[in-house]
């Protein structure tokens, strides 16, 4: 019998740059989340009710009918423990970073430069998504390419609104084509 694959995708970034917004959307079942309610509202999203403390878990099918497992972190440095934890394992990295925070050039090199993830892009591809561009335009592609350039790497990177399905897709499948370009989400 043939062995089912465990895809799993990891997706990272800072607060609030989308990543519960971005696996509910996707998945194809009910979404385990580990939300709490936010004690002091971010400044950057005041409407943002409730933070991820443990990790999200949602599942896509793949056209091959085999699925691709999806697990978020927090984004709070503060529950920067579960970062391995929810990692382990993974094939493919997704890092969103909000456009719209104070210094999104510096999460992403907190992220790229982070032990946890840092180690991880080392190992699988990665794809970075930059989100809420709606909000805050004053960044462009360029401006993190030229970051990622000084880092070392040169992964794909898209502009993306995590409320949408078909650009969350399309990162997804831009991973998983570096991953196995045989792979379609269904
Ligand atoms: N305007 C706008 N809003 C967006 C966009 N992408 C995501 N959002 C909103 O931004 C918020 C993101 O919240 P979450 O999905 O909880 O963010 P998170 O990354 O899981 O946050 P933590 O778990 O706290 O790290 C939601 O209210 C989304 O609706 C975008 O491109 N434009
Ligand atoms: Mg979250």
């Amino acid at each position: 019998m043939k062995q089912e694959q465990f895809y799993k995708l990891i997706f990272t970034g800072p607060p609030g740059a989308g990543k519960t917004t971005a696996i509910s959307i996707l998945s194809d079942v009910e979404v385990i989340t580990t939300e709490a309610k936010m004690t002091n509202p971010d400044p950057n999203q005041p409407n943002k009710k409730t933070l991820t403390v443990g990790l999200d878990y949602g599942c896509i099918k793949l056209s091959n009918q085999e699925k691709i497992h999806l697990y978020g972190t927090p984004g709070q440095e503060r529950f920067d423990f579960m970062w391995d934890i929810v990692s382990e394992g993974g094939i493919g990295l997704i890092l969103l970073i909000d456009n719209a925070r104070k210094a999104p050039l510096e999460d992403l090199r907190f992220f790229v430069k982070s032990k946890t993830f840092g180690e991880i892009m080392q190992k699988v591809p990665l794809v970075i998504g930059i989100t809420r561009v709606d909000i805050n335009s004053n960044l462009k592609l360029a401006d993190y390419h030229q970051e990622l350039q000084a880092l070392g790497i040169n992964p794909p990177v898209f502009e993306i609104d995590a409320r949408s399905k078909e650009d969350v897709s399309l990162l997804v499948q831009a991973l998983l084509y570096s991953l196995d370009p045989s792979l379609k989400v269904d």
